[in-house]
């Protein structure tokens, strides 16, 4: 009799037996970050582009940041020239997991290496990383620790980029890197030419980030060429063969149809979608890297984050919200007053969220109601500030006898049920308790 389960086979058929863990499903809600050398100039048209895509963006000449570059820098001024002064001199990595604990996240991902190429981690694949260059620290390793050490309960994740934009081995967009204005040929620091990009490269900063980082998520990013069959049969056994198994996972975007969840972004699914999926956004109005032009007044609200997330939850997703910290490793105020208030909103009606699934029935009532549901308990969240009377106009499973209560106020509820419909009175005592999202607790 053997327990253990056979090792994965690096073949569609064996990956695509993996599924996302349970601790993924009940955990609803991660912090995404993007951070890297974009995060120096960190400036894109506010609402309209991703400030992460700055090299990509300085290369086209009829995009905004072309003229921006020029006139910021100046022509000789290569995107590699931003190395030296990305040097995260304020990051404090305990401050940072610390801030995702209390904004009621359950996990981060944070991008190990974007598109631009420049590795936050200490990757013996070449000197282009944070700890050779720029930082001169290992940025990865010492969010891990100290997420280990001080926040032990959340997942630890990493972001990876498939492709780099313009690696010499294997240039995205068909070229190495050049001057934009020029088209003169300029240097990508920190990597030496010559090699089988996916073989020698790609697939071997993953099973780093696998075996050295020991990353419980796998965000890989654009897909495209890859060795991805080998690296997440590898990624998957390892994490089971160990003396101590982990539960680990990956999402849609490696290469290859195999995956564990899906990624919609900047998007969310309107209805129930039953296989695991999980939606990520920025707080900014349209970047997940720091765009220092948009206002204050421009970011999500704490209404709309608690908006999305309630939303997202009711369909079987998750939400990755994103943050992207300044160059000098400090989270913008606007940011961080969020999550702070995401997670006020969380320790009241977090058990309404952790943990409960999708009504089998529906995920939403017109504009303003969610539900979601726990074995022993059914919760209907009302988006908009009910009035005296919450009327539920669906056949929510309510059997005499239940009791139903408010989150953040805990008398019990008197409610009947007309023409079909639910009613639930709502003193103004209760009405004043809640905000954002109003969650009234159905149970036996
Ligand atoms: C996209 C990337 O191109 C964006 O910059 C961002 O990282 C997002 C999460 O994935 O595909």
């Amino acid at each position: 009799l053997t327990l253990g389960m056979p090792d994965y086979e690096p073949t569609d058929a064996s990956l695509s037996s993996h599924r996302a863990p349970y601790w993924f499903h009940d955990a609803k809600f991660g912090i995404f970050i993007h951070w890297g050398l974009y995060s120096v100039p960190a400036w894109a048209p506010v609402g309209r582009q991703y400030a992460e895509w700055y090299w990509q963006q300085m290369n086209q000449p009829d995009n905004p940041t072309h003229a921006h570059h020029r006139e910021v820098y100046g022509e000789d001024f290569a995107y590699d020239d931003f190395i030296p002064m990305f040097r995260a001199e304020r990051f404090d990595p305990r401050a940072w997991v610390e801030l995702f604990r209390d904004a009621g996240a359950q996990y981060h991902v944070l991008t190990s290496k974007h598109h631009e190429g420049f590795a936050l981690w200490d990757t013996s694949l070449s000197t282009r990383n944070s700890v050779a260059m720029g930082p001169r620290r290992d940025l990865v390793r010492e969010l891990f620790d100290a997420s280990r050490r001080y926040t032990p309960d959340l997942h630890r994740g990493l972001y990876f980029s498939m492709p780099e934009w313009f690696n010499p081995d294997n240039p995205w967009y068909g070229h190495a890197p050049r001057n934009p204005y020029t088209l003169e040929p300029v240097p990508y620091t920190g990597y030496t030419a010559g090699r089988d990009y996916v073989r020698d490269y790609q697939a071997k900063q993953m099973l780093e980030l696998i075996h050295d980082y020991d990353t419980e998520i796998m965000w890989c990013d654009i897909g495209g060429d890859n060795d991805s069959h080998r690296v997440l049969a590898e990624y998957f056994n390892h994490a089971k063969n160990r003396p101590r198994p982990i539960e680990v996972t990956v999402n849609n975007r490696s290469g290859i149809g195999p995956h564990d969840f899906t990624t919609p972004e900047y998007e969310v699914y309107e209805n129930t979608v039953v296989a695991k999926w999980e939606a990520s956004r920025g707080l900014d109005p349209f970047s997940y890297g720091y765009n220092a032009q948009t206002p204050d007044n421009a970011y999500m609200t704490t209404e709309e984050v608690v908006h999305s997330l309630v939303d997202i939850v009711s369909k079987n997703g998750n939400f990755l919200l994103d943050i992207g910290p300044r160059a000098d490793g400090t989270i913008p105020e606007v940011m961080e007053r969020r999550l702070r208030e995401t997670g006020a909103w969380l320790r009241v009606n977090g058990e309404a969220i952790y943990g409960t699934t999708y009504w089998s029935r529906m995920a939403q009532l017109g504009e303003d109601l969610r539900f979601t549901v726990k074995h022993d308990a059914f919760y209907i969240h009302s988006l908009a500030a009910p009035s005296s009377r919450l009327i539920v106009e669906a056949p929510v499973p309510v059997r005499s006898g239940d009791r139903i209560t408010m989150l953040g106020h805990d008398r019990p509820l008197h409610w009947s049920v007309e023409n079909g419909a639910l009613v639930v009175e709502v003193p103004a005592a209760a009405r004043r308790a809640g905000r954002h999202v109003w969650v009234f607790k159905v149970h036996p």
